[in-house]
């Protein structure tokens, strides 16, 4: 049992994600029903559309590939008898694909926990830190955020405030001060206050800027230094609705810090959740949490059976 099964299968959170997620979700399941729509029998025509849907809702060639050859040999098999039947088909493949690297272990033994948090910007690194800190501070856990981002103007405040409304303690510096030195301070102040899980955030940057994915790197080993053990958790925090755009930063910061896991932001808007299988299938990274709003509960620990539900959920 990891440490968040708890929120991974609370109502609320569930009632939340399928609610969040009802604009992504409609979209998908309306462009998998205009397919089936009045065909019974399974033909190359209907699983040729359904791979180029497939593609379109971002899941990507690789993946889309394997799913359809799947439904061909079950159908092929017999297992499969109509269209109809597609659709369980397709829900337990994707589940399957997703399951693959759901389950992350943390391992909480070494003291702080550090979760390294990085992205482009306006990906939503902020206020996933905030969501993530409240979900362990509801564990039990003593959190501590390190204010890394002191490039943008007012970025330590933001995190300050999230700090002062969820009573958990930043650790900051000047704007312009060196972002490293900043989460220096934090793991010294985290070790010397015993203090469970740091948080650190940093600046949005382009995975394309070379001095700035050179500064992250920096970040990550005065850490690792700090810390006299690696970064336990180094996330990248993916815009679900930048696409096939978002798999290329992940790649480029995957080398950088070793990123371990992906925080997926903004499936409540116009994204296609289909990201979420590419970032597993291609990557193989697993998605850690997905986000579906701007609100303190409006994130939650990826689960596989769970996601697929939300998008297969056909509650107007
Ligand atoms: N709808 C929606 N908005 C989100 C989500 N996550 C973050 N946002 C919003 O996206 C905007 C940017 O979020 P931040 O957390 O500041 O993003 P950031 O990556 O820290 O941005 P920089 O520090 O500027 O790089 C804010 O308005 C957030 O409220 C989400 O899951 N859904
Ligand atoms: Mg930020």
């Amino acid at each position: 049992m990891g440490l968040f099964d708890f929120f991974k299968k609370d109502k609320q959170s569930e009632d939340n994600l399928k609610k969040g997620m009802k604009k992504t979700s409609g979209k998908f399941r309306d462009g998998l029903s205009s397919i089936f729509l009045g065909r019974k029998t399974i033909d190359d025509d209907l699983l040729e559309e359904l791979e180029e849907f497939l593609i379109t809702a971002d899941i990507g060639p690789q993946a889309a590939d394997m799913i359809i050859e799947k439904v061909r040999n079950d159908y092929t098999r017999g297992t499969l008898k109509d269209s109809e039947r597609i659709l369980d088909a397709l829900k337990h493949t994707l589940t399957e694909l997703l399951k693959d690297t759901e389950d992350f272990k943390e391992d909480m033994s070494k003291k702080p926990y550090v979760v390294l948090v990085s992205g482009v910007n306006g990906a939503g690194k902020t206020t996933s830190i905030a969501k993530i800190a409240n979900m362990y501070k509801k564990a039990g856990k003593s959190v501590m955020l390190a204010a890394g981002d002191t490039f943008r103007a007012a970025a330590a405040d933001q995190l300050a405030v999230w700090g002062q409304r969820l009573d958990i303690p930043v650790i900051r510096q000047p704007d312009g001060s060196d972002p490293a030195a900043v989460i220096h301070d934090g793991i010294m102040s985290a070790k010397a206050k015993n203090i469970d899980v740091l948080i650190a955030d940093t600046a949005g940057r382009l995975h394309t800027k070379h001095n700035l994915m050179q500064e992250l790197i920096k970040i990550y080993k005065v850490a690792e230094k700090a810390l006299g053990y690696p970064v336990q958790e180094s996330l990248i925090v993916l815009d679900a609705t930048s696409g096939q755009n978002a798999l290329l930063q992940a790649k480029m910061f995957k080398d950088a810090v070793n990123v371990n896991g992906v925080v997926l932001t903004k499936l409540d808007g116009t994204a296609k959740g289909g990201v979420a299988v590419r970032v597993v299938s291609e990557l193989k990274l697993p998605v850690r949490y997905i986000g579906f709003g701007e609100g303190i509960d409006d994130l939650r620990p990826f689960d596989a059976e769970r996601f697929v539900e939300a998008m297969f959920n056909d509650e107007k």
